[in-house]
């Protein structure tokens, strides 16, 4: 199996944590030096970055947030001079002003290996021929997956979204490999594909799919669906974009290219940190940035690490499966509930798709939950008793997921709005003002 940068991906724990130790050093000086936000927080805390001596000092450092970003608006946090910044990607949020993200040349560069890393996780190489389907723009999945397959010496596709038929057309006349979308859309792709009936045109062996949650029921029935690999790449816009971690073909959980970006798990209500293996939030510190290096980024995802080396030799910590963002839970009567909870035990009954809709109402005080799911074709062809069935079926298993009871309502497939980027999967129509 190949891998693209062995000197890093396989290195020793103890190498590794001197080299991190060595780069927090370093950008610890950086910012306090370059960017006044830093300098003034760690002045606060009563830290000076000699004080910084290696990673064991990490908790130490202040955290950095979305607000901070915000309120920084637009080049606040740049630790390089306007001059020096060749990209700039911002993400628009769903309240007040874009977070945006300056990169300098070499920033770029790392963004390209990272990328041609995780493709390499997904045993493409320089014959594969690869489409992105990711949005182009200041999304940083477009172009961000676009330089790294090009890094990697592939042939890149550059499609962006929107016209699906073409996609599939291109797919089967280019010889198509590869594949690089969110993962809602790459079940869209199927659907068509199928209804196409071109299934056995298609040469596509390996997808890489992420910029949202999903589950490992849904990799199951798309790589079942489409006889491919599917590969969970993650990453964030404030410390990179696409790249920032994948997984291998172990699927047992996302690399973390270590040597660009710490890894932490933190108590989101404490900020204490958490063990290996227990579910907390997602912090990340910038160990190589020019442009806009962070310190302890909150990133609001729910995940948790691993140390242990991976089977497929590499030594990387890994990220569980992410379970949401801290923002994206539910409360519902009281109760915490998790969309990817709903979704895995959706996924876990035969003939459901993974199409469906969260709607939460609220009748005087009390809230209601609503499933819409897609199912198979054949359940509306069949007796209304064997409809029943299933629904019973569906409710009483998220019943058992959640612990709340919800209404399931089995629609017809392609009724539920597809999405080609982020799917919107949670309607919630109360008012908490
Ligand atoms: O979504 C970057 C990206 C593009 C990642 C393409 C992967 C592929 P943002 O728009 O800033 O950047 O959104 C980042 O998306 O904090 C997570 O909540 C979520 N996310 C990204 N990848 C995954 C994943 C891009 N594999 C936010 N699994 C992150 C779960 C993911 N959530």
């Amino acid at each position: 199996m190949a891998i693209w940068n062995e000197a890093k991906e396989c290195m020793s724990r103890d190498e590794m944590s001197a080299l991190q130790s060595a780069r927090l050093k370093k950008i610890v000086n950086n910012v306090y030096h370059n960017v006044e936000f830093y300098r003034k927080k760690m002045q606060q805390c009563g830290i000076e970055p000699g004080d910084i001596n290696g990673i064991e000092d990490l908790k130490n450092l202040p955290f950095t947030t979305k607000a901070d970003l915000r309120d920084n608006y637009p080049f606040g946090l740049f630790a390089v001079p306007k001059s020096q910044i060749v990209r700039i990607h911002a993400s628009s949020g769903t309240t007040g002003k874009s977070t945006v993200v300056g990169y300098t040349r070499k920033d770029i560069d790392t963004w390209c290996e990272c990328v041609a890393r995780c493709l390499t996780m997904a045993g493409l190489g320089k014959d594969d021929v690869i489409q992105v389907a990711y949005g182009y723009g200041l999304f940083t999945g477009g172009l961000g997956a676009h330089y790294g397959v090009e890094h990697l010496g592939a042939t890149v596709v550059p499609m962006s979204t929107g016209n699906t038929k073409k996609l599939v057309n291109m797919m089967i006349d280019f010889g198509v490999t590869g594949l690089m979308c969110t993962p809602s859309y790459l079940m869209h792709i199927a659907e068509v594909i199928e209804e196409m009936g071109v299934r056995d045109q298609i040469k596509l062996r390996a997808t890489l799919n992420g910029a949202e949650p999903w589950t490992e029921e849904m990799r199951r029935q798309v790589e079942e669906k489409l006889g491919i690999q599917a590969f969970d790449i993650y990453g964030l816009s404030e410390i990179m974009g696409p790249g920032v971690a994948n997984d291998c073909i172990m699927h047992s959980g996302m690399h973390v290219f270590e040597d660009h970006f710490l890894p932490e798990i933190i108590d989101p209500n404490t900020c204490e940190s958490l063990d290996d293996n227990v579910t907390g939030e997602l912090v990340f510190t910038s160990l190589t940035k020019e442009g806009m290096p962070l310190l302890r980024y909150r990133t609001r995802d729910l995940t948790s690490l691993t140390h242990e080396p991976c089977e497929c030799g590499r030594t990387t910590a890994r990220l569980s499966r992410f379970k949401g963002r801290s923002d994206d839970m539910l409360i519902i009567r009281g109760v915490n509930v998790f969309p990817s909870q709903i979704e895995a035990a959706l996924l876990s009954i035969n003939g459901t798709t993974p199409n469906y809709q969260i709607i939460v109402d609220r009748e005087g005080t009390l809230d209601s939950l609503q499933v819409r799911v897609e199912v198979e074709e054949k359940f509306f062809s069949d007796e209304i008793r064997e409809l029943e069935k299933l629904t019973k079926q569906i409710s009483h298993t998220i019943q058992q997921a959640i612990g709340l009871a919800t209404q399931v309502k089995l629609v017809e497939p392609k009724t539920i709005e597809r999405s080609d980027g982020k799917a919107k999967r949670v309607i919630d129509n109360r008012k908490f003002d």
